[in-house]
């Protein structure tokens, strides 16, 4: 690792504190590592949904983006359907494995059921999908395969993603990171913001100041005159650290999305070419539900591509991943989740 990927690294970990709960997460992880690791089972990491970047201390407002979470969700199961132990580091209230068929969708969860002789069942309908479902969920549950982990904040996100980083290293190449997460770039460093709810009536300006609502440093969000002014810090690039300090034997694959189609294997075989890892899988907004390219230095570049139609079909990566040593992409076993 460089010298200044090392320094940002400190610099970040030191001056951004760690979430509440992850000694918590991290004692969870360290026996589910062990215990898998002794059974001679693959552990993959996959990480998943959006980051939000607080404004405020006590949290009123916040930046975030789009991800529900449906890749990493999907990706889990077929992971676990392959023998592989899961640690789904999500974030919190975003999809996951199994109930993901039964949230976040157009339907409430209750119109999967009716009402029989006084007792609620499953809708017939219904029955032999949730069934189909239930059953691996409960073998995954029975089997202790699945660790779920959440996250909410960028910073909350990077701590896990380290500490469980660490605790995977023993395994070495039985290790795989699949990092799905959609990751802010852009951030609101600790010692740059307020502590209260950024006031909006220029009326109560001078009051919150005097409150200590503003810190030695130019606050990164704050008023001026009428408007909302952010200027936010660039967030450190911790693939270096992963491929080269945390996990250095470990599978990584990493995600990379764009909106404009001229732009996404060429970002993707950059990412490839700076951090030397495994895979990017590249996957455009509008288009991720149904294309991805696989950008590694074995295999160039590769498009995998499933039919769409109204009843998306959204992709995973995962049977192309583990089906094959060298990393080829397959057009089967393509996941069959509603959009
Ligand atoms: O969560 P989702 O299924 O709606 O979207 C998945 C995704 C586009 C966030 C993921 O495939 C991805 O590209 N993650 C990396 C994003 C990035 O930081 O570039």
């Amino acid at each position: 690792m460089t010298d200044d990927a090392q320094q940002a690294e400190s610099y970040y970990f030191t001056h951004e504190p760690p979430p509440k709960d992850l000694g918590t997460n991290t004692t969870l992880a360290r026996e589910f590592i062990h215990r898998h690791a002794d059974e001679g089972r693959r552990v993959v990491l996959v990480t998943s949904g959006g980051t939000t970047v607080p404004l405020e201390t006590q949290t009123v407002r916040y930046i975030d983006n789009f991800s529900a979470g449906t890749r990493g969700a999907t990706s889990a199961e077929y992971f676990l359907q392959n023998g592989y132990a899961v640690i789904f580091l999500h974030r919190q209230f975003s999809l996951l494995p199994y109930s993901r068929h039964y949230s976040h969708n157009t339907r409430s969860f209750l119109d999967y059921m009716k009402e029989e002789d006084g007792r609620v069942v499953v809708d017939e309908q219904h029955q032999e999908e949730m069934l189909r479902v239930l059953r691996q969920y409960a073998e995954v549950k029975r089997e202790n395969k699945l660790l779920i982990l959440s996250y909410v904040t960028i910073t909350e996100y990077l701590w896990n993603l380290r500490e469980v980083a660490k605790l995977m290293r023993p395994l070495g190449p039985k290790a795989i990171f699949y990092l799905a997460a959609a990751v802010s770039d852009f951030f609101v460093p600790q010692d740059r913001m307020v502590e209260h709810k950024i006031q909006s009536n220029e009326e109560f300006l001078q009051g919150a100041a005097d409150a200590g609502n503003s810190n030695a440093k130019t606050p990164a969000a704050r008023t001026e005159g009428r408007s909302l002014v952010i200027d936010l810090e660039p967030v450190p690039k911790f693939l270096q650290s992963l491929v080269d300090g945390w996990a250095p034997e470990a599978m990584i694959v990493s995600f990379k999305l764009e909106t404009d189609p001229s732009m996404l294997v060429k970002k993707a075989q950059y990412s490839l070419n700076k951090y030397s890892h495994h895979l990017v899988i590249g996957n455009l907004l509008l288009t991720r539900k149904w294309e991805v390219v696989f950008v590694s230095a074995l295999d160039g570049e590769k498009w995998i591509r499933v039919p769409h139609g109204r009843r998306t079909k959204s992709f995973t990566g995962v049977p192309a991943l583990v089906g094959s040593a060298d990393l080829s992409a397959r057009q089967d076993g393509l996941d069959a989740g509603e959009s």
